[in-house]
This record gives C-alpha cells, structure tokens and sequence, in this order.
C-alpha cells in the first residue's frame, strides 16, 4: 500500500524533491477544498513513453479552473511542457500524472480571491484502478444512497477536488458494504456516475451512457470510448438512464483516466448476463488500449511522445 514515491514534484514552475514537496496548512484549499486536478496516464510504448490525450486533459484543467475563477499564472503550452518535463525528468515509463491547482496560503475566511493560484504536477506509477485483475473479470459495484450533486449546487464539469467528498462518500459506503465502487444517481434518479468513472451500458448491440445533463464529468476516456464504438459502427446513445436499465443490460463498465475500461459484473448482487466480460466491453479495451500502448496506429493523433 502507499504511493510509489517518483523523485521530484513540479512545483509553480520548478522541479522540487519529491519529499520537499509540501504546502502550508492555513492553505485555502486545506479548508475549503479549493482546487481543481486533472488525472491521465503515460504509457509504455515501443516507440518510447506515450501520453494519452495530453490536450484534452490540460484544457479541461484549464476550464475548470475558469469555472471557478482561478487564473492559473502559466499558459496551456507551459502546463502541457511541465507535464511532460515530470514524466521524463522522473524517468517513468508509464505513470499517472496527477496535475492540481489550488488556492495557496494568505489568509483565511471563505472568499478565495486573497489567495495565490498555485500549481503542482506530480506523476508515479499506478497499477490497476479498482484491482488487479478487474479489466479482465470485472467488479462487483452498487447503487449508491449517495446523490451526484445537482446542477444548480457544483459545477460537474469541473473536476473540482470539493466533488471528490461527494464521490468519497459513495466509496466508502461501497467499501464498507463490500463492493469495489459505487454508482450515483443523478438528482432526478437517473444513472449518473461512479466515484471516479463514467458508466456505459450495452444492450442489444447498442450503447448507452449518460448525457451531460446528468451531472457527470464530462470524460476524456469516455469520449474515446464514444468516438472508437462510433468508428465501429456501433449506435452510441447519450441520454437519461433509468437504474433499472443497469440491472438487465447485456454489458455494463466504467470508464476512466485510472480505471481505463473496467467491465462490471454485478450490480446490486444482480448479475450482468452471465457476470463475465461482453465481447464489446473487450473488443472496446483492445482498441483503446491498443492505441494508448501503440500496438494499434494512433489514428485519432491521440499520443504525445515525451
Ligand atoms: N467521473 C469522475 C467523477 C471522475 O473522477 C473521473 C476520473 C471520470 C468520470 C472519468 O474521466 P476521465 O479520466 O477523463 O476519463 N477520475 C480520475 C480520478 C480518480 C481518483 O481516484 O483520483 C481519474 O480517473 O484519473
């Protein structure tokens, strides 16, 4: 258990020993959990070491800061170099990078406007999300008693660290009911999301998952997953989710930064078909991860060599 500690952290533009790497506790973002992150990985490549949508990700980090009103004091280009820097200057092969922008140390009280824009980049390696062995058999997951939140209360689209007591919440309910992970309803009951991933559902050969509207962070694995079934010719349905809708379907997973595409076994203790990985579900993870670990061609110009 632990984090697998990499050598140096990139600290508001310079690289900082990893153990060096430390903020103060009167921190805004200690108190009031004013932050907003971004996770995505690196992978192993023939060609080298290869960072999975590099744009995306530091776009969304971008505008979730803007949602907020935190003007980040680097630009798009030098956010998109320092991660790269992290990765190489920690020699990692394949890593989790895990960018974040906070409110640093001023003074306290809940306005966030006396308090500097801070920015971290930390990359280590990251085994498999929700288990070993789970991108082949799957995990077993519930419904959560836990709501995503309404629209009208957080921002969804911003990957905020605030939403992650909410999705925090769903987990340990999860855990301590002895299930992997757990999937919230939105507002209205309709399937939302899990703690840390989006949901898709097959059915009868065509996909489902669900829409904006449902309070759901707006996914960069999911629109891989989105884009790939589309090329393949499958139907792919962005609408409201009856539960329900969960229990009978012919293949359920997440998808995610750090879960990749993780199948779902079980819901609720109800089986999904015959509890094993659907041929789509597997057919999806070999193109995605093909393209990430270069063994298919990056044919929607998806990696960045670092
Ligand atoms: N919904 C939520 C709530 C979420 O946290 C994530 C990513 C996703 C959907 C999928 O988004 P994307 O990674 O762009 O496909 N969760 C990140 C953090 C997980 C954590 O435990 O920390 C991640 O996967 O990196």
């Amino acid at each position: 258990m632990g984090i697998k500690e990499a050598h140096y952290i990139w600290m508001d533009g310079e690289l900082v020993p990893w153990k060096d790497a430390k903020i103060h506790v009167l921190s805004h973002v200690v108190h009031y959990g004013s932050s907003v992150f971004e996770g995505m990985r690196a992978y192993k490549n023939p060609k080298g070491t290869a960072l999975f949508r590099l744009k995306e990700h530091v776009d969304r980090l971008f505008n979730s800061a803007k949602i907020y009103r935190m003007e980040i004091p680097f630009s798009v280009e030098e956010i998109e170099k320092a991660i790269i820097q992290v990765v190489r200057e920690n020699n990692l092969e394949s890593a989790y990078i895990r960018p974040v922008v906070y409110r640093g140390y001023a003074e306290l009280g809940v306005n966030p406007f006396t308090c500097p824009v801070k920015v971290a980049i930390a990359a280590w390696e990251w085994g498999k999300y929700l288990g070993e062995d789970a991108l082949e058999n799957g995990v077993d997951v519930m419904i959560s008693t836990w709501r995503r939140m309404a629209p009208n209360t957080f921002p969804a689209m911003a990957k905020a660290g605030a939403n992650y007591m909410n999705s925090q919440l769903i987990k340990m309910e999860a855990i301590i009911n002895g299930y992997v992970e757990g999937i919230a309803l939105d507002i209205m009951g309709f399937i939302s999301e899990g703690s840390g991933e989006n949901l898709f559902i097959v059915k009868d050969g065509e996909i489902y998952t669900p829409s904006l509207g449902s309070s759901i962070l707006l996914g960069i694995t999911r629109d891989s997953v989105i884009r790939i079934a589309r090329d393949l010719g499958i139907k792919v349905n962005e609408q409201r989710i009856p539960r329900e809708l969960v229990y009978v379907a012919d293949e359920v997973f997440f998808t995610g930064s750090a879960a990749e595409i993780t199948p779902i076994r079980s819901v609720d203790r109800i089986t999904i078909s015959n509890g094993k990985r659907g041929p789509i579900t597997k057919k999806l993870q070999e193109e995605l991860l093909g393209i990430a670990e270069g063994k298919k061609e990056d044919r929607y110009g998806w990696l960045t060599y670092i």
